[in-house]
């Protein structure tokens, strides 16, 4: 999708003109991957943008750092403070939030030790990620035949930028193939997640999504999902799901901070019923959730003051 560009982005402290906000050729994470990032998203609210669960964002890029062993030279609340001074900085009630710490320029070789941790934060506005109407019309999904990394090769936990490749080969074999997104297994055989979504399957009346172990990110739209599932008076299991329990699937949807809660109509071809009830009432509060207006979530939204 293309970038439509914002007034500023912070790079090491400093809110920087977009055009400047540049890094050499051989930026050692250009090369090896060994970035770590996330992805915000601030909504316009009554009481003005707010960045939606932003500290649980910046903890998980320090989670991912950590599991990496990469050093931030900041604090969570630095970095906090940071994401609000910059979605300000762009004037927009709503945007999308990219931070990335990212091994700079000046060491090449894969001993990461000596490198030097860079931190750019940047935002633009980003639209609808898996299609314009996420609840009526659902996407067409296809099994991938790549498989989700192991924890013993790629830990998926980390949000780290060469995961990605992984994530890119499925998407786009999937999208050449005529369907909108892949659904990833784990070397188990088991569900993991999409290319960039967790994943929720709904079968007889319970409510189910894949744990961390098999695979999965440890998503926030996902536990925002789960809390209001939950509160709905659904009940929802964290547990294995296997590619069958998506064919015989009630519902299935889909949820990330760029994707929010999407509706899917179909998984390799077998349709599935969208948008389900569970599905829409989830949506519905969750859209509501992230602009602020429902009285019980509202911790949720963090004000960019
Ligand atoms: N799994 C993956 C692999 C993933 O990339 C995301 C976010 C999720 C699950 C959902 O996580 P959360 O956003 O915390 O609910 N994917 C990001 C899109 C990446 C992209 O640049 O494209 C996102 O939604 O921001």
């Amino acid at each position: 999708m293309p970038i439509t560009t914002t007034p500023k982005i912070w790079m090491n402290g400093e809110l920087v003109d977009w055009d400047k906000a540049q890094v050499h050729v051989l930026t050692h994470t250009l090369h090896y991957g060994t970035g770590v990032f996330e992805g915000i998203r601030a909504y316009e609210t009554d009481r003005g943008p707010a960045v939606f669960r932003l500290t649980d964002h910046i903890q998980r890029l320090f989670n991912s750092a950590r599991i990496v062993g990469m050093e931030i030279p900041y604090t969570v609340e630095e970095l906090v403070q940071a994401t609000k001074d910059t979605v300000k900085s762009t004037g927009l009630p709503s945007c999308y939030v990219r931070p990335l710490a990212y091994y700079g320029y000046g060491e090449m070789g894969l001993n990461t030790l000596p490198c030097r941790t860079d931190v750019a934060i940047a935002c633009w506005p980003w639209g609808a990620y898996l299609g314009d109407d996420a609840l009526g019309k659902g996407v067409r999904m296809k099994i991938s035949s790549w498989t989700r990394h192991d924890h013993n090769t790629m830990p998926p936990a980390a949000k780290t930028v060469g995961n990605y490749v992984n994530s890119s080969l499925a998407k786009v074999e999937a999208l050449k193939a005529g369907y909108d997104e892949a659904i990833m297994l784990a070397p188990s055989g088991l569900v993991a997640e999409c290319t960039g979504e967790n994943i929720f399957c709904v079968r007889n009346g319970t409510i189910l999504t894949p744990p961390l172990s098999a695979g999965a990110l440890e998503g926030i739209t996902q536990s925002s999902v789960s809390r209001i599932a939950r509160d709905l008076g659904h009940e929802l299991r964290v547990d294995n799901i296997a590619r069958s329990d998506l064919y015989i699937a009630d519902e299935i949807f889909v949820c990330g901070t760029a994707a929010e809660v999407h509706s899917v109509r179909s998984v390799d071809d077998r349709e599935i019923p969208c948008p389900g009830p569970i599905t829409r009432a989830v949506a519905e509060t969750y859209g509501r959730a992230v602009r602020g207006k429902e009285a019980r979530y509202l911790d949720w939204c963090e004000l960019a003051v």
